[in-house]
């Protein structure tokens, strides 16, 4: 892929606005991530059928996963892969294990019992077509498989070291250092009292560190891994991925509270209506806006070092992250 540095990108630190060279460059990168995630859940064993009730478990999987994702996610670990050298088949079956998580993380997010949510992506959510039961079940199987397939890129020939490192990485990023930690701290966000604004503002961090910025950190770490990036390439790209996964909560925060349901193919407002803890009720929607920007510079200084041609899909996603309007 040749993407054409953008004048204004000669210094790393400067914002423009993502070119439609860098939305062909995702949309081609979609369709490589899209044609493999297809293929991960099949809906037989090997030719034979499977039992109704597993069949439908495979078909609740592959509703929340091809479902129309922005793949932003499975990009990023593509990118990162490719920056530090490696090919990106090699990074393949990571970027779909980290699309699996976070489609696993959305199904359990939409029920009843967590955010209790009825449209994701302008359908129906998985427990609203496949009953709650069915759901759980293709949450956990969508995890198991996310494990399966990283542990399976031995067979592209990656180190068996790198291997075990990313599915340590992709583990923490979902326990009690992660995205359950997240969750836990939202759940309970609205019900919390803080002494004052920088303490309320602490936890909001905390929950949006933990909710959706470590999955997009794993996401560009397993990238840099199984590409072969040495320790301090690694941590580079991990404090991009922080500032940019923690920007994408806050313009995700301020879109829920600017935009129509239409417009995000979810529940607009909710966050408004439920008394959750945002960004926008905290420090207000402008406020918010500029916290964005400022990360996205910060995303963008931590690139500095990397070959400044190889590093534009990286900074152009930063740009597209804080413009986005879904
Ligand atoms: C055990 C996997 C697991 C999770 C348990 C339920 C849970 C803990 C965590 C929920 C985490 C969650 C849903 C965070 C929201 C992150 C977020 C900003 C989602 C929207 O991401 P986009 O905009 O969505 O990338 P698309 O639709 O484009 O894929």
């Amino acid at each position: 892929m040749r993407l054409i540095r953008p004048s204004n990108r000669r210094h790393l630190t400067s914002i423009a606005s993502p070119d439609s060279e860098f939305i062909s460059y995702m949309n081609s990168k979609a369709r490589s991530i899209n044609k493999a995630l297809d293929d991960s859940v099949p809906l037989c064993n090997n030719s034979v059928p499977l039992w109704e009730p597993v069949l439908e478990v495979r078909e609740a999987m592959r509703y929340t996963l091809l479902s129309g994702g922005k793949r932003v996610r499975p990009m990023l670990c593509l990118v990162a892969c490719e920056l530090v050298g490696g090919q990106e088949s090699t990074a393949m079956p990571a970027a779909c294990a980290v699309e699996m998580i976070h489609a696993s993380s959305l199904i359990l997010d939409d029920l009843p019992c967590m955010d209790d949510d009825s449209l994701r992506r302008g359908k129906p959510t998985n427990h609203k077509v496949f009953g709650e039961k069915t759901a759980i079940l293709a949450a956990n199987a969508l995890m198991s498989l996310a494990v399966e397939q990283t542990l399976a890129s031995t067979s592209l020939g990656v180190p068996s070291e790198r291997v075990l490192r990313a599915v340590q990485e992709m583990a923490r990023a979902v326990g009690t250092e992660g995205l359950v930690a997240g969750q836990a701290a939202d759940l309970a966000g609205g019900r919390m009292s803080f002494e004052n604004e920088d303490e309320e503002l602490g936890y909001l961090e905390f929950i949006h560190i933990h909710k959706t910025a470590v999955l997009v950190e794993a996401a560009a770490v397993l990238g840099a891994i199984m590409g072969g990036g040495s320790d301090e390439e690694i941590e580079r790209l991990k404090s991009y991925a922080r500032c940019v996964g923690l920007m994408f909560q806050v313009m995700d925060d301020v879109l829920d509270e600017t935009k129509s349901s239409e417009e995000l193919g979810k529940t607009a407002g909710k966050d408004l209506i439920t008394g959750k803890l945002t960004y926008p009720k905290v420090m207000g929607v402008e406020n918010a806006r500029e916290y964005a920007k400022r990360l996205n510079r910060e995303a963008q200084e931590h690139l500095q070092g990397f070959d400044s041609d190889k590093v534009v899909p990286l900074l152009s996603l930063a740009d597209y992250i804080v413009d986005r309007q879904n």
